[in-house]
């Protein structure tokens, strides 16, 4: 019989029926295998114990780690945001080495590692997600659990030469090979993992494109993540949440909507917009940028930095271009409802993403879902999203070019109907074959068909270094 499915993640659900593309895909994985969801508890501190505390039970259980405000501040702000999510955007210059961010890092996952060893089955299988805990398979293999355990990368995987920045660059490849299968948002980042691999004596190629690494086998796949279409267009035509956004944001609509962080291009975008209203024609119809950004990680000197540098922009932008009633850039900084963000996309003619970098990016995929295929509005999206390798019937831009998406804005609000319905169709086909269900059952499946290199339950009892053993080969 297969065993259940174990899911990390940093973040993790606290009420009784989650909501969110990814962690209802999750949620209902979950469900149907009676399984376990561990993450970091919400509340920084917690009642000073150190094991997991349960959080939720339904048909699975969810239960969270605490962090002390020492881990939260080293492992998730320091060596988890200021080291590791800069080094996979391509921010080299805004990694902080601190040696106590590295060891806080390898701590927590030890932690972590040590409070799920016993609760997990030979045969279950594991589901670790994102950066935070990249070294969380060695620390469970150095517990004897030889259990299939899968990683997901949300995130862009680093070009080669950034993994230098890293305090100690070689066990970025050792943690990945500690997994049975390394997924990836895109091909793109399938290939610099592979680079990664093949640029490393310890590494060998097998003949079905998996990884020998000393003792084992790991295969590197890209897994596309999307968002639940069907759900998220049936928001979008809700009529109550369409009544509710008659605001005057003028006739021509163009739409951001992100977590406040440099990743994202705000500064650029709000630029680009700057030099559309400098161009167009003194009768042209009025347009206003919707931004919402809600603040994230303000503890950390980057993402205030980016907050005021917006706020500067916009200013400067406003008092050039507004008139008594008019105000071309309205900039929100809290979270919206789901149901009004889904009417306010389906609203606007035209939706900005224009990330630096950006593992793949589901405003892109929301936007598109959530629009009238007779009358759509046209989605402009940036080269460096992982998106814009299957969605490239976008207006595909360079973030870092301000005159040419300033066009692209002014080609959106122009575009003939059937050009932006056709360029919908072929945008939204992409968005339905990556959808989040697809995305977590093709996870899992490629995950129950890796071969685990470590069968050896006499030594579940130990916490000694790694052993090594001969390598079982995939087959073929
Ligand atoms: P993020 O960097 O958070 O995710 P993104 O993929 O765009 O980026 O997801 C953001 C989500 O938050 C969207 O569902 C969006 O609707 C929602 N959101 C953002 N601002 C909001 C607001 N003000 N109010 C309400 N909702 C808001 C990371 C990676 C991405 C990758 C995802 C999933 O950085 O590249 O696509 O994980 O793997």
């Amino acid at each position: 019989m297969p065993g259940k499915l174990v899911v990390v993640s940093n973040r993790i659900p606290t009420g009784a029926a989650p909501s969110g593309g990814l962690v209802v895909a999750v949620h209902d994985a979950l469900r149907g295998s009676g399984g376990l969801w561990v993450g970091a508890h919400p509340d920084p501190a917690g009642p000073g114990d150190d094991g997991l505390t349960e959080i939720a039970r339904d048909s699975y259980t969810r239960c969270a780690f605490h962090l002390t405000e020492e881990e939260y501040d080293n492992y998730y702000l320091g060596f988890a945001n200021s080291v590791l999510w800069p080094l996979c955007h391509g921010r080299t210059d805004l990694v902080e080495i601190e040696r106590r961010y590295e060891e806080t890092y390898l701590a927590v996952n030890r932690r972590v590692a040590r409070l799920l060893a016993d609760r997990i089955g030979d045969d279950d299988q594991v589901w670790v997600h994102d950066y935070h805990f990249l070294p969380l398979a060695q620390e469970l293999r150095r517990l004897g659990v030889v259990a299939r355990i899968g990683f997901f990368l949300h995130i862009p995987f680093p070009p080669l030469g950034a993994l230098s920045t890293l305090p100690t660059p070689d066990d970025f490849a050792a943690w990945l090979s500690a997994f049975d299968l390394v997924g990836l948002q895109t091909r793109g980042d399938t290939a610099r993992c592979l680079e990664m691999f093949r640029s490393d004596p310890r590494a060998e190629f097998m003949r079905d494109g998996t990884v020998k690494f000393r003792d084992r086998v790991v295969a590197v796949r890209s897994f596309p993540i999307g968002i639940e279409t069907d759900a998220f267009a049936e928001l979008a035509r809700a009529p109550e949440e369409q009544a509710a956004l008659g605001a005057d944001m003028g006739e021509k609509l163009v739409i951001g909507v992100d977590r406040l962080d440099y990743s994202k291009g705000l500064p650029n975008r709000f630029r680009a917009f700057g030099a559309f209203l400098d161009d167009r024609a003194p009768d042209a119809p009025r347009a206003s940028l919707l931004q919402i950004a809600p603040p994230t990680r303000e503890r950390v000197a980057a993402y205030r930095a980016i907050r005021t540098e917006l706020e500067e922009i916009a200013g400067r932008l406003n008092g050039a271009h507004s008139e008594l009633d008019w105000t071309p850039i309205r900039y929100i900084h809290h979270a919206v409802d789901r149901a009004v963000l889904a009417g306010l996309y389906r609203r606007a003619g035209a939706c900005l993403v224009t990330s630096l970098a950006d593992g793949m990016n589901l405003v892109a995929k929301e936007y598109v879902a959530a629009q009238d295929p007779e009358d759509p509005g046209v989605l402009i999206l940036s080269r460096f999203a992982g998106a814009a390798e299957d969605m490239t019937e976008a207006l595909l831009v360079n973030p870092y070019d301000i005159g040419e998406m300033a066009t692209a804005i002014a080609t959106a609000f122009d575009m003939p109907l059937e050009e932006r319905r056709a360029r919908h169709a072929a945008c939204l086909e992409a968005v339905r074959e990556t959808d989040v269900s697809v995305w977590a059952s093709n996870f899992l499946s490629c995950l129950s068909t890796c071969v685990p290199t470590m069968r050896m339950p006499e030594r579940r009892a130990s916490a000694g270094p790694e052993m090594t053993r001969p390598v079982e080969k995939e087959p073929s």
